[in-house]
């Protein structure tokens, strides 16, 4: 039998001590490097913190394979066994402009299911965590389960990237939905957003490109308090690969698929 306690227990104690080294590290110089184009930003503290990672899970639970995003981990065929899918800093780009808005997130899978689902928001020492059946939690606060509100008190998370002219979706889909809702955000780290979304902050969040590290512990999350989570095209989401998402309060994830998602 799985120990989940412990797992837990070890989590939650490696997330808090990662904090604690981004935290010490506002003192001293980042160094940014960028990625796939000149605004994929990543720092020394991205690749430190999964590394971090890595090494206490290799010691402690050397049977666990680990999906990280900055890719130190190991190289996935399948959720076989025990994951721990990590995004040590979700939010660079406001890590590096603003020392604030991002947070780490760590889930742990078991064949594929969330078992585990840790968001830190390290600046303000928000712990987001959750245990597959046994609610969602905000530090030592139990989160209510999401009931529904309508549509045009809703709150969408959305960047403004995806109502302009951009290559992945005609904005002319979203934009009734921007005109139909009370107002809308972006806080442009996508953990944060489902973490927002787990606590009613926000009521919808629609993006068009996550990969698993960006959402796998906001899925367990959402599961304990009812959040429907799905592609745009209203599928389940694919583990292995990037997705587009759409997720939402019950009532407004039926409501706003049918009048304006869903293919005529
Ligand atoms: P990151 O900071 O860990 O890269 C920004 O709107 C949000 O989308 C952040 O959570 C960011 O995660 C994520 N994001 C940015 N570029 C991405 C990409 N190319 N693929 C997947 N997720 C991305
Ligand atoms: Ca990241």
């Amino acid at each position: 039998m799985m120990n989940w306690n412990e797992i837990e227990d070890y989590a939650k104690h490696w997330i808090r001590e990662a904090g604690e080294r981004i935290r010490d590290s506002f003192q001293t110089k980042l160094v940014v490097e960028s990625k796939s184009n000149p605004d994929d930003l990543v720092t020394n503290m991205d690749k430190e913190t999964e590394q971090f990672f890595i090494e206490k899970i290799h010691e402690t639970f050397p049977s666990h394979q680990i999906l990280g995003e900055e890719g130190l981990g190991d190289k996935l065929q399948s959720l076989k066994g025990i994951t721990w899918i990590i995004d040590p800093i979700d939010g660079t780009m406001n890590f590096v402009h603003q020392q604030r808005n991002f947070a780490i997130s760590v889930a742990v899978y078991e064949d594929g299911v969330g078992q585990i689902g840790l968001i830190y928001d390290v600046v303000h020492d928000e712990l987001y965590h959750a245990r597959k059946g046994q609610g969602a939690y905000l530090n030592s606060t139990k989160i209510e389960p999401l009931g529904d509100v309508p549509l045009e008190k809703a709150i969408v998370a959305i960047n403004a990237t995806w109502v302009t002219e951009n290559r992945r979706i005609d904005p002319k889909i979203l934009i009734p939905i921007v005109n139909a809702v009370r107002g809308t955000r972006s806080y442009g780290s996508a953990a944060l957003e489902l973490a927002y979304l787990v606590t009613g902050r926000i009521d919808v969040y629609i993006t068009m490109r996550l990969s698993p590290w960006d959402f796998a512990a906001g899925v367990v999350l959402l599961n304990e308090v009812g959040g429907v989570i799905t592609t745009l095209e209203g599928e389940p989401l694919n583990f292995l690969k990037e997705n587009s998402i759409f997720v939402a309060r019950p009532n407004l994830h039926k409501e706003i698929f049918t009048k304006f998602l869903k293919r005529k």
